[in-house]
């Protein structure tokens, strides 16, 4: 691939966006490379857990690669929005743990990238925005749709209508970024956090992902029955009976994803 680095060690994957010269925008063809990583990611057993970053010191991604978009009639626009949007959706329903380590800017699609992933840790480098109102575009990578999710629909508009580009302890205080480290701790940071998931449940820790996604998109009613109807489920795994019988007998729980 030319444009998206895949390294995994120790049941956790590192995917690296790769296109530095452009500070990592995504192009057409980057989205399909990152797409197919995840669908392969999806369907390998030995990855337990991933972190999307961006290369280079700079940038996380500094958001859909201007150049190729501006060349794009309306109907080729829809089709690239929707293309991230899949892409994106993959990333946020991948039944792992995601966490995008936001080591620069985060712009546009790349704040919109990072929003797709379950956990956002930023360098005390980072920068987030959604700029784009000043191409004369709206937020098209689910920007509209996820910022409001997170932040709340004043700050969402707040944001998206001023282009403000905020810090790393700014996206921290209105709970963009959940966790702000040092530039040369953020992947270590990225990787404790992934090790830890990986000691739980990993039933528990799938189910709970698609329930908080889930609900977030139904009524309260509908997302409590999907919650009560997945802990029904969890009863029927070795997985709750081996962390319930080792509670019990004050032991640490041997879990085996089954
Ligand atoms: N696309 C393409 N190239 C880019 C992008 C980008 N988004 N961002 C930076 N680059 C390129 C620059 O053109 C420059 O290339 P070159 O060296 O060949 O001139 C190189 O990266 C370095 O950039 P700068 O020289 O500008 O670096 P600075 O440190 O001066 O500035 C900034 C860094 C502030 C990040 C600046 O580059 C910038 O403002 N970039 C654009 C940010 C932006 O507007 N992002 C939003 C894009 S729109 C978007 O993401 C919409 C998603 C939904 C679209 C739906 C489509 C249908």
């Amino acid at each position: 691939m030319e444009n998206v680095i895949l390294k995994e060690e120790n049941g956790i994957a590192e995917i690296i966006i790769n296109r530095p010269k452009a500070l990592n925008a995504l192009n057409s063809e980057t989205l399909k490379e990152l797409g197919s990583i995840i669908d392969d990611i999806h369907v390998n057993d030995n990855i337990k857990a991933v972190i999307i970053t961006g290369s280079g010191e700079k940038s996380f991604v500094a958001g859909a690669d201007i150049a190729q978009m501006s060349k794009l009639n309306s109907i080729e626009a829809t089709k690239f929005s929707r293309l991230a949007q899949n892409v994106f959706s993959r990333i946020e329903n991948l039944p792992k743990l995601v966490i995008a380590a936001v080591n620069g800017f985060a712009l546009g699609g790349g704040c919109e990238l990072a929003m797709a992933c379950d956990i956002r840790f930023a360098s005390k480098k980072a920068k987030f925005g959604q700029p784009e109102v000043n191409l004369g575009i709206l937020p098209s990578f689910g920007g509209t749709q996820r910022l409001p999710r997170l932040v709340g629909k004043g700050i969402a508009k707040e944001l998206i209508f001023s282009t403000d580009m905020i810090s790393a302890n700014e996206a921290y205080r209105i709970g963009l970024a959940n966790k702000v480290y040092e530039p040369e701790e953020l992947l270590t940071k990225a990787k404790e956090f992934a090790q830890k998931v990986m000691t739980k449940s990993p039933v528990g820790v799938r189910l709970a992902k698609a329930s908080i996604n889930n609900g977030l998109d139904v009524d309260l009613e509908a997302g409590l029955k999907y919650e009560a109807n997945s802990f029904g489920l969890c009863f029927s795994t070795e997985d709750q009976k081996e962390g319930m019988k080792a509670f019990l007998e004050k032991r640490k729980a041997n879990f085996k994803d089954c």
